[in-house]
């Protein structure tokens, strides 16, 4: 197939269009850096260090023959998209390209617009793109679980069963979206739903839980072919976070009572799961959602896993709970069904099988680089403009796409 991934150059696309490329299928990666850029702006690093997107490509190629086409610009930018699209002529669009962080959209008003604006207008251009130019592509978009929040329900996959005074419908499953970058995704899931039924366009939404860990069988083949590994207060996500706390002595910042429960997955399941969308692709008209994560874990519960596995590791290991920056329920039901992915086919990597070599290990490895100013959360979602604190200083952050 021909496969065009948003966003390649960050951390679910880098890995998935590597294995997608070892895999036979042509691949081009569409990217604008803007993520590197967020770093920047943030004074925040990658645990890992990356390489340029260029090195990291003429390594893969050196490495398997493989050539993987690239494209630098903006999918917010129609223009820029419409020509991609009409020149590499893809299959299958996966869509990555998207700002992912929800304390980022809730810094204060500029980035709460600034991730709107990016998300929803990409994907409204890459909805209108194929359209105009490659109506049979499939587009395989991410979005995530946290777009359902945390009913007093059992989750489904997308849509629900309702019976109401005596009739009966199956509709898009309710959603309450926790952060302004959540409800982008809800916005996107909208529109991709409404193109589908009007024009016929097929589409997949993957509805992606927490991912952790860093190790895919590709990145392991060259240090320069290495993976991001987020563990600052924006863009870290909860278990690297707390293994990189680990692998320093910290205490694992759990926010308030840590009974918030959220899906999980390994990367290397992200890949095969983008990977089984593409090649089972939704029909014409259809809009398709997949639940994609393997395990469900509470904060509490993690960070209980990886203070007894560290501590078997040798790791002193402490427990700290932080008053919640977050509006959020922290204890609540939580049963979210994720069968689909399952039935055609995932054999889910397990937690306990990845925390020791695609986790903490490779957070004692790059150890030195861990800078703990960015452990303590500084975005509280109560607070309409936050400033952070940067090296002791009080910054407030410029966003990046009106400085560069
Ligand atoms: P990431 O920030 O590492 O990668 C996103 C990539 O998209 C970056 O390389 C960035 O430069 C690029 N990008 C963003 N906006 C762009 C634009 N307008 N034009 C061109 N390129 C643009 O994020 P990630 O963790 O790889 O997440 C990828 C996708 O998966 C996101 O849509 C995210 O919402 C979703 N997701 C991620 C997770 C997770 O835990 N990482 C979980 C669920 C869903
Ligand atoms: N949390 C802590 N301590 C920390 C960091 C986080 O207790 O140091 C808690 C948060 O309060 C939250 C939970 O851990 O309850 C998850 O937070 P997270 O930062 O790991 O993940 P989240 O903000 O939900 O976002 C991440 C990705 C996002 C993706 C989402 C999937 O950044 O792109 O959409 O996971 S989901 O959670 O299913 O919506």
């Amino acid at each position: 197939m021909r496969i065009a991934v948003l966003g390649g150059d960050g951390f679910c696309g880098w890995a998935t269009a590597l294995y997608l490329s070892r895999k036979g299928h042509t691949v081009a990666i569409i990217d604008n850096f803007a993520r590197r850029l967020w770093d920047y702006e943030l004074g925040v690093q990658t645990l890992t260090p990356i390489r340029p997107l260029s090195e990291r490509l003429n390594v893969w190629q050196q490495l398997t023959g493989q050539t993987i086409d690239v494209f630098v610009g903006d999918v917010a930018d129609y223009d820029f998209l419409s020509s991609t699209i009409k020149t590499f002529q893809p299959d299958t669009v996966v869509h990555f390209a998207e700002q992912r962080s929800a304390p980022y959209s809730m810094i204060d008003h500029k980035h709460a617009v600034y991730t709107q604006v990016n998300n929803v207008v990409g994907t409204l251009n890459l909805l209108f793109a194929i359209r105009e130019l490659q109506p049979d592509c499939h587009i395989v978009k991410l979005g995530t679980m946290g777009e359902y929040g945390t009913p007093n329900i059992d989750i489904e996959e997308g849509y629900i069963t309702i019976e109401h005074n005596g009739r009966k419908d199956v509709l898009p499953y309710p959603k309450q979206p926790g952060s302004f970058y959540h409800l982008s995704k809800v916005h996107d899931s909208h529109n991709i739903m409404f193109t589908c039924k009007i024009w016929g366009l097929r589409a997949t939404d993957l509805n992606q839980g927490v991912v952790y860990g860093t190790v895919t069988d590709e990145v392991t083949m060259d240090e320069a072919l290495i993976n991001r590994f987020d563990y600052d207060e924006v863009f870290g996500t909860v278990l690297n976070r707390f293994c990189a706390q680990a692998a320093l002595g910290f205490p694992l910042t759990v926010y308030g009572r840590g009974g918030q429960t959220r899906g999980f997955l390994d990367i290397r399941d992200t890949v095969r799961c983008v990977e089984i969308a593409c090649l089972n692709p939704a029909a014409p008209g259809e809009f398709r959602v997949f639940n994609q994560f393997t395990e469900q874990f509470s904060v509490l519960e993690l960070a209980e896993i990886v203070k007894t596995v560290g501590g078997e590791m040798g790791l002193q290991v402490e427990v700290d709970h932080l008053p919640d920056p977050r509006v959020e329920a922290e204890s609540h039901y939580y049963n979210a069904k994720h069968s689909k992915l399952v039935d055609l086919g995932l054999d889910p990597h397990m937690l306990s099988d990845s925390l020791v070599d695609s986790l903490i290990n490779i957070a004692i490895r790059y150890r030195d680089r861990i800078d703990p100013a960015m452990f303590a959360p500084q975005v509280n979602w109560r607070q309409a403009h936050n400033e952070r604190r940067i090296g002791g200083k009080a910054k407030q952050p410029v966003l990046v796409k009106e400085t560069v």
